[in-house]
């Protein structure tokens, strides 16, 4: 008891340190919205003429200026702040897009956009559940299962996905699982049945039950009571850091070890890192503009009835910031974390606060670099030390942990951690892994009495609006390959990098090549080193994957952004979304092949970077009931932008 008081105490302390290395914060045109800003916008379109009796904020957001202004602004200079608005008319069903001038406290435009539906809403989780439990339908479902008491029953809400065209309207589905006295529900499915519900009319338009399924009686709890006997718990390692971090935090803005860069938390693409820079030689050059997960989809596998709409665009249909789950200190982030809350407008256009939604933290990087001489046995190494911004998203099951990692060298690391529950299918079987296709081909793998994990997929699209040394660059494929043999090689051993610039958008659209060891660069061909190489940044890929869903599949219409590991666009400040701007029942071409459709030329110009990362997740035991975490990523590191190792000045 005495030593966690001491930890406690000495942790306020360093919390303190760290904020008093902030100076006070200085406006900048990328702060995301007050809360006061919230509240004039809702309060300006909710007073307009127009505005719908039924309408909902699906989101308030900052607009964010030109890219022009931002790098032109200077501190002190004067800032125009607008704000974004998504509005749903429920007894429309009309999606609008307006823009609120905050200053001047008026509308600047407000239309609608036809066809689409925002993403699904906060309190539409409780509405669906309210809506299915009521449903007769669901009740006879339940009922022929044994279920007597329907408070036992957890009800899910899920964006539709591939629905049949005869229902419109704004729909959600809710599948059911068997919760009773358990705290995970959904380690127990109710197999079968899945209700689709109009949320505008507010009316149950299906249910379907496609024949009862055992429901596990096993309870799937992981809390540290129902796990029984627990092993011995290893001493205390603390991570304290006596005289404050490293960091200094001036608003938005962060430096560190040369590094320069803001952040803000986006309600629907979670962190985003803007104005990226290093410093070199006293002045700051520009790296990236703008850097987010643009969009996620979660295809599965099973070719079931109830199974083939089952992909989860967690960004654009579920929001990633909106799901930050609030940082637990000392376990979701080291002791020494700052943890950020972040503030978004809720549907009735209220701002709520979401605790602890950011952690920013320094950690140990392991070795720098060294060189032991085994002559003079002169030793030099360098420690490394990283920062990494972090946030994790809770969507529904799945739990995802999404890091920047920023490192002495110039390089950005990108980690994702997946953990969770994974999503899970009543099966008849017990205790053999019966969860075959007809062929005997496993669609999945059973995971506990009852219950298979099917066979899924994870892709994430990540958006980089790379500026190397500024906005003009070109994109370059960087291709290795064995020399033939011949004179010109002739112990045979040779072998060649290739670079290959992509002109165009059509030409920068590529796939992963373990023979070519394939990386892609983003250069400016403008703006040389002292051995006259042009700067550049390269990615990096980690671990990655290609889609199983056939071309023509529904979710590959939608998701057509998972047909390339690499894409490059010519910037637009529009086009954020690799799924476009409303993959909520979207049927497809919107994002990136549109983008692309007019192979815009992509050298010698402001170019976008787009990577997909897949994750091919063919379910374990060892992964039930939850997730140990599973790291995928990738690297940005510099490529001739500096003349030598630009870590050579980290002091011993
Ligand atoms: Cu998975």
């Amino acid at each position: 008891m005495k030593t966690n008081a001491v930890v406690s105490v000495f942790c306020l302390v360093v919390t303190f340190l760290s904020l008093t290395n902030s100076t006070p914060a200085q406006s900048h045109p990328l702060d995301p919205l007050t809360s006061s800003e919230i509240q004039i916008a809702a309060t300006v379109l909710r007073s307009a003429k127009g505005f719908p009796r039924s309408g909902l904020f699906s989101t308030i957001q900052l607009r964010e200026p030109s890219k022009e202004t931002v790098i032109k602004f200077q501190s002190g200079s004067p800032i125009r702040r607008e704000a974004f608005a998504i509005v749903l008319d429920r007894e429309g069903n009309k999606t609008f897009e307006a823009i609120v001038d905050l200053g001047g406290k008026r509308i600047v435009s407000w239309k609608e956009i036809p066809g689409v539906q925002p993403l699904v809403f906060a309190g539409e989780y409780e509405l669906v559940d309210k809506l299915v439990r009521e449903d007769p339908r669901w009740q006879a479902a339940m009922t022929k299962r044994g279920i007597t008491k329907f408070e036992d029953v957890a009800i899910d809400g899920w964006a539709v996905g591939e629905v049949d065209p005869k229902y419109t309207g704004r729909l959600l589905r809710g599948l059911s699982y068997f919760k009773g006295s358990n705290a995970n529900y959904y380690g127990r499915p109710i197999e079968g049945v899945v209700a689709i519900v109009n949320m505008n009319t507010q009316k149950v338009v299906e249910v379907t039950d496609s024949g009862v399924v055992p429901i596990s009686r096993v309870s799937q709890d992981f809390d540290e009571g129902s796990i029984g006997t627990l092993r011995e718990k290893p001493k205390p390692l603390t991570i304290t850091q006596p005289e404050g971090s490293s960091y200094r935090i001036n608003g938005q803005e962060i430096s560190w070890q040369k590094w320069r860069f803001r952040y803000t938390m986006h309600p629907r693409e979670g962190l985003v890192l803007h104005t990226v820079g290093y410093e070199d030689r006293g002045k700051i050059r520009p790296i990236l503009y703008r850097a987010a997960l643009s969009e996620m989809v979660v295809p599965y596998g099973d070719p079931g009835r109830n199974w083939g709409w089952r992909a989860a665009f967690d960004v654009g249909e579920y929001a990633v910031g909106r799901l930050a789950s609030p940082l637990e200190p000392k376990l979701d982030t080291p002791d020494n974390a700052l943890l950020i809350d972040a503030t978004f407008a809720d549907e009735e256009g209220e701002p709520t606060t979401l605790q602890r939604a950011v952690g920013i933290y320094e950690r140990d990087g392991g070795i720098l670099w060294k060189h032991f001489d085994s002559v003079s046995l002169k030793n030099e190494t360098r420690r490394a030390r990283e920062l990494v911004m972090c946030f994790v998203a809770t969507i529904g099951n799945y739990d995802y942990a999404v890091s920047y990692i920023f490192k002495q060298d110039g390089s950005i690391e990108v980690d994702l951690a997946l953990t969770g529950i994974m999503l899970a299918k009543g099966v008849a079987e017990k205790t053999v892994s019966q969860n075959h296709h007809s062929t005997g081909d496993l669609t999945g793998h059973l995971v506990s009495e009852n219950i298979a994990a099917p066979n899924h997929q994870h892709f994430f699209s990540f958006r980089f609006d790379f500026d190397v040394d500024g906005p003009i660059n070109s994109v370059a494929e960087l291709n290795t390959s064995a020399m033939p043999a011949g004179p010109d090689n002739p112990s045979s051993n040779g072998f060649v990098m290739r670079e290959t610039i992509l002109r165009n958008e059509t030409e920068a659209q590529r796939k992963l090549d373990i023979q070519a060891a394939r990386v892609w660069a983003i250069t400016n061909p403008a703006s040389k080193n002292s051995l006259g190489q042009p700067a550049s940044y390269i990615l990096i890929p980690g671990a990655n994957s290609l889609p199983y869903t056939h071309p023509d599949s529904p979710v590959r219409k939608r998701a057509q952004f998972i047909n390339n590991h690499f894409w490059a666009t010519l910037y637009n400040d529009r086009e954020l979304y690799a799924a476009g701007d409303y993959p909520n029942q979207s049927t497809g071409g919107a994002g990136l092949p549109q983008f692309v459709s007019n192979s815009e030329s992509t050298e010698n110009r402001d170019v976008v970077m787009w990577y997909t990362l897949g994750v091919t997740h063919v379910p374990r035991p060892e992964e039930w009931p939850v997730m140990p975490v599973t790291h995928v990523g990738f690297k940005l590191i510099p490529g001739s932008f500096f003349d030598r190792n630009p870590a050579l000045d980290v002091p011993r």
